[in-house]
């Protein structure tokens, strides 16, 4: 049998890039705490990212979780259950009650028609996430925000790179947190970032990833330790020089994939979004089995035994989470466990190659009945 294929597989540097990248540090024995990298790497994401303001943490969901926390939020918040762990967790840890809305059928992102419907007197913010790089209703989203002074973070840990309407997507909301895991477009072995607006938050941000500490003698918060240490900020130093490549490559196998899938009877493919500079993120499919003749687990099963690792992202649904005990209606977000019962996202990254998207795809398509 080939080799393993996985969904996924981190982009990285040529290793002697790496070990020139990191010579300083070793050098200078600064290994973190906002040193040269940090600075550096801060300083190039806002400048890819067309954002304002950024910081750095130590992964994307401290990311999410502070600044929840720094915006001091009270009650319930608005997000959906079709995403990662984090998004829901974020909200949890701090003692939030996640209001779960429901996804658009097409772009999975929240449905904007109804978001209004679950605001209450308690509702202190939305959480909206940009699933697999789609965008959400930006416009909706801040026209709702804006009438009953809600505040919006988006979890954009998916969507390094985009623009929509050619602005940086780190732009919109109050904040938006962003993920450079391994498994991401861009990464930093584990790392995130936050783009926010006011520079109030900045400074709340700050203070709760590095202790509230602002110097040998002045303690003036009580906060946490997210921060992104020099050897992950020298990664992404040397990712981000490659990255607009990487993309390129990913655009790419999704175009292979596309030949072969588009027009399937019974598969769904992926939104391809007006305004949006895409970063090809993930590539979900949905499997209609009343109409393809074969389930999204036939599939998963069939790829499986050919050594093909695609993923369920994401089912469960995060509102079905045993951690909550049965805590929340699944049935209220009939969008989500639909889609969520039938997706599956195919490996892809940015040197897989032609001839192994044509096989994937021969796989899949042998299922059809
Ligand atoms: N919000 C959203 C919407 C997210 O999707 C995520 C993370 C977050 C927030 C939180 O951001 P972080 O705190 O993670 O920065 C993976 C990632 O660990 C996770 O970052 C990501 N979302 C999620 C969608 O996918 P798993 O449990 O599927 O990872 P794992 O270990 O099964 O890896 C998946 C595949 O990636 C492997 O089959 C092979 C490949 N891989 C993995 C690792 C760890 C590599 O090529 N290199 C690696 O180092 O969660």
């Amino acid at each position: 049998m080939p080799n393993r294929i996985l969904v996924t597989r981190s982009s990285m540097p040529d290793f002697d890039e790496y070990i020139d990248e990191i010579r300083d540090i070793w050098d200078s024995h600064w290994l973190t705490n906002m040193g040269p990298k940090h600075k550096a790497l801060q300083a190039m994401l806002k400048e890819y990212m067309g954002v304002e303001n950024i910081d750095l943490f130590t992964n994307g969901h401290m990311a999410i979780e502070l600044t929840l926390q720094a915006l001091n939020l009270q009650g319930e918040v608005i997000t959906t259950p079709f995403t990662f762990a984090s998004t829901t967790h974020a909200i949890v840890r701090n003692k939030l009650e996640p209001v779960f809305c429901d996804i658009d059928p097409v772009t999975y992102t929240i449905d904007t028609d109804q978001l209004e419907s679950l605001i209450t007197d308690r509702t202190s913010a939305i959480m909206p996430v940009h699933v697999y790089g789609n965008v959400c209703n930006i416009e909706a989203i801040d026209r709702i925000a804006k009438k009953y002074e809600l505040k919006v973070i988006y979890d954009a840990a998916h969507t390094f790179g985009e623009t929509y309407k050619g602005q940086g997507i780190g732009t919109f909301g109050d904040a938006s947190c962003f993920s450079f895991h391994a498994t991401k477009v861009f990464n930093t072995i584990e790392g995130g970032a936050v783009c926010f607006r006011n520079l109030s938050l900045g400074k709340k941000l700050y203070d709760l990833k590095n202790f509230g500490i602002h110097g040998p003698e002045e303690v003036s918060a009580v906060g946490a330790n997210a921060k992104m240490n020099e050897f992950c900020a020298a990664m992404g130093i040397c990712n981000l020089r490659h990255v607009d490549d990487q993309i390129a490559m990913r655009k790419a196998v999704v175009e292979r994939y596309n030949s072969h899938l588009e027009g399937v009877e019974g598969i769904q493919l992926n939104a391809v979004q007006k305004d949006v500079k895409s970063n090809y993120a993930y590539y979900p499919v949905v499997f209609d089995e009343k109409v393809f003749g074969a389930s999204r687990s036939d599939v998963f099963e069939k790829l499986s035994e050919n050594g093909i690792g695609a993923r369920k992202y994401f089912y469960p649904l995060t509102n079905t989470f045993s951690a909550f005990h049965g805590k929340y209606d699944v049935n209220r977000t009939p969008v989500a466990l639909h889609i969520s019962k039938r997706v599956l996202t195919l490996p892809l990254y940015a040197d897989l190659s032609m001839e192994d998207v044509d096989r994937i795809c021969e796989i899949i398509l042998s299922c059809k009945k």
